[in-house]
């Protein structure tokens, strides 16, 4: 019997079949040793074989995982190994931020987006709580688009709450199976639930997310949208530690940079001191954003502080 992880709880997961049948179902050890270095052996969108489980109703095993046509992947800091998919088999992976309450900075936005195109992911912001950005929304969005202008990102800009900016946001994913993924308080919970009625994901109160650890939604969760839209909604992540991505190989994960490298003298050029850099000269003339050649920086040097 085959089926699609819905949620995972990392001990126990849920598993649909395609005729929509649930089964609650946990793994077999022997599955546990064959995916080292991840904190969830399965992931929400893994296709798995199950096996039922006769001692219990409704109740299966987990007997082998599907290869993942992608994945989203991350590490909480560079001191930990400990690694954890997000979701796989994405067709979208969208990234939900806010610009105040709470603030995502663009490293962190930049470690999403790097991630993405290491796995061939498309990759969406959805800038949410515009609503309380009062007059500087403008400067807002103008940046934004300037900093992101080439990089391979779709932007929207919208208020989960006030309902601002969803159609087109909808549109744009409909029929699709796409992530949400975000710090915790961002809102995306409130934007699943304001994009569809049908759907009914916890919502965190005003004063909950601000206090620390405190996150709304735990588990990770496939919600059926509609016919052949699913979203999966994931508890808020503090970091977005880029892995399984080597040094050499990060600048072709910048679209801007992957465009011209080709014009540096080495052909090794590593873009940080290099005489006859195209790309450090393509920064020094504008046509490279300084923020996204600090956030090359940031992420080749392994650092956890972001701008
Ligand atoms: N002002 C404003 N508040 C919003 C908006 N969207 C969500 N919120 C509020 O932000 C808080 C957090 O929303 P959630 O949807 O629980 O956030 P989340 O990203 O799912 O958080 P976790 O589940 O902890 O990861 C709630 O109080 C929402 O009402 C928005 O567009 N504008
Ligand atoms: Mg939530
Ligand atoms: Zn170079």
């Amino acid at each position: 019997m085959e089926g699609t992880v819905t949620k995972s709880t990392g001990s126990w997961y849920q598993v649909e079949t395609a005729e929509g049948k649930v089964w609650k179902a946990r793994t077999r050890g022997k599955l546990r040793l064959a995916q080292l270095n991840t904190s969830n052996p399965v992931a929400v969108g893994d296709r798995v074989t199950l096996e039922i489980d006769p001692n219990y109703e409704d109740t299966a095993r987990i007997i082998s995982i599907e290869d993942r046509e992608n994945w989203i992947i991350r590490k909480a800091n560079k001191s930990t190994s400990k690694r954890q998919i997000l979701a796989s088999n994405l067709d979208a992976a969208v990234l939900v931020g806010s610009i105040v309450s709470p603030r995502t900075s663009l490293g962190f936005i930049d470690r999403f987006l790097v991630t993405c195109q290491a796995h061939h992911i498309k990759a969406i912001l959805f800038l949410n709580k515009i609503d309380l950005l009062g007059d500087s929304l403008a400067e807002v969005k103008s940046q934004i688009e300037h900093i992101y202008e080439h990089a391979e990102l779709t932007i929207f800009y919208g208020s989960a709450t006030n309902k601002q900016g969803l159609d087109d946001f909808k549109a744009h994913t409909y029929g699709k199976r796409i992530l949400l993924a975000g710090h915790s308080g961002v809102g995306k919970s409130t934007l699943m639930n304001a994009l569809y009625d049908n759907l009914n994901a916890r919502v965190g109160a005003i004063s909950e997310y601000h206090q620390k650890g405190k996150h709304t939604t735990t588990f990770a969760e496939m919600f059926t949208a509609d016919e052949g839209t699913r979203i999966i909604d994931t508890p808020g992540i503090r970091d977005f530690g880029v892995v399984d991505v080597e040094d050499h190989e990060l600048h072709q994960y910048f679209p801007e940079f992957r465009r011209i490298m080709s014009e540096c003298k080495f052909s090794n050029c590593t873009h940080i001191h290099e005489p006859d850099c195209a790309v450090l000269k393509a920064v020094e003339s504008g046509d490279i954003p300084e923020e996204r050649y600090y956030s090359y920086r940031s992420i080749l040097n392994d650092e956890d502080i972001y701008n």
